[in-house]
């Protein structure tokens, strides 16, 4: 009898054991699951994240791509505009249009160190640049067909300036004094000779007024100086004689500096 009770205790005490290493299993696998769910809901949450990265990263370029198109539209529309004001300008004889309110001020109140402009223009600094200064050269062809020179062939013209007068009371206005030379050629004979060139600049309109004379000739002229002065040509009308009448030629010339 007492051999049959330790017998059951015995096979009831590894039933219990067998219990006990089965629950362990379960947490265990239970626990790897978990941990594998997290893993995966990790991983997924870190695709979210790189594909969200990737359209920010899309978003800012297309943005960086939409910045650079307005601000050179910006520029062509600017250019535009400078390019209508000058085509409709229709400010007096004498006046100047301020750049960007548009309207009319008389050219001599243009870098007088007032502002006459509403938007100021007339004073920027941009509008008063002086691009004359002793040394600076100049040359233009008068294409044939001019009456200025005998011959009626293209004439070659040299010009510097040797001296730039300014005056305290009329900073908007300076006096330019120097030389030009001149190229023909009369029936087969290449001539050339130089006259005194005395010229009154009006800063903020580039207008210049031009005086050429020697003994021979005596010229005068009115020229508009290209804004940016170098990179464009400018265009002067010359005249013969006294007054305004007698328009002899033209010529593109480009200053630069000697
Ligand atoms: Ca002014």
């Amino acid at each position: 009898m007492k051999v049959f009770t330790c017998f059951i205790l015995l096979y009831w005490a590894i039933i219990n054991v067998k219990g006990d290493d089965c629950d362990c299993k379960l947490n265990v696998g239970r626990q790897q699951s978990f941990y594998g769910s997290l893993s995966q809901r990790l991983e997924s949450e870190e695709k979210l994240l790189d594909s969200l990265e990737k359209r920010y990263k899309r978003l800012q370029d297309e943005n960086a791509l939409k910045l650079q198109r307005l601000s050179s539209s910006k520029s062509t529309a600017e250019g535009l505009a400078d390019t209508v004001h000058k085509l409709s300008d229709t400010c007096p004889e004498g006046y100047i249009r301020c750049l960007e309110s548009g309207e009319c001020i008389h050219a001599l109140w243009g870098c007088d160190g007032v502002i006459d402009c509403l938007d100021g223009s007339d004073e920027d600094p941009f509008t008063c640049i002086m691009p004359w200064q002793p040394g600076i050269r100049s040359q233009c062809i008068i294409p044939a067909g001019q009456t200025c020179f005998p011959g009626g062939g293209a004439v070659h013209l040299l010009g510097e300036v040797n001296r730039v007068v300014g005056s305290k009371w009329l900073p908007q206005i300076v006096r330019l004094e120097g030389v030009l030379q001149y190229f023909y050629n009369e029936t087969g004979i290449q001539k050339s000779g130089t006259m005194k060139t005395v010229s009154t600049y009006f800063t903020a309109s580039g207008k210049l007024d031009l005086k050429w004379n020697n003994d021979d000739y005596d010229f005068k002229g009115k020229a508009d100086v290209a804004y940016f002065m170098g990179s464009s040509r400018s265009y002067a009308h010359i005249y013969n004689g006294v007054g305004y009448d007698n328009l002899c030629g033209g010529c593109y010339f480009q200053p630069a500096n000697a």
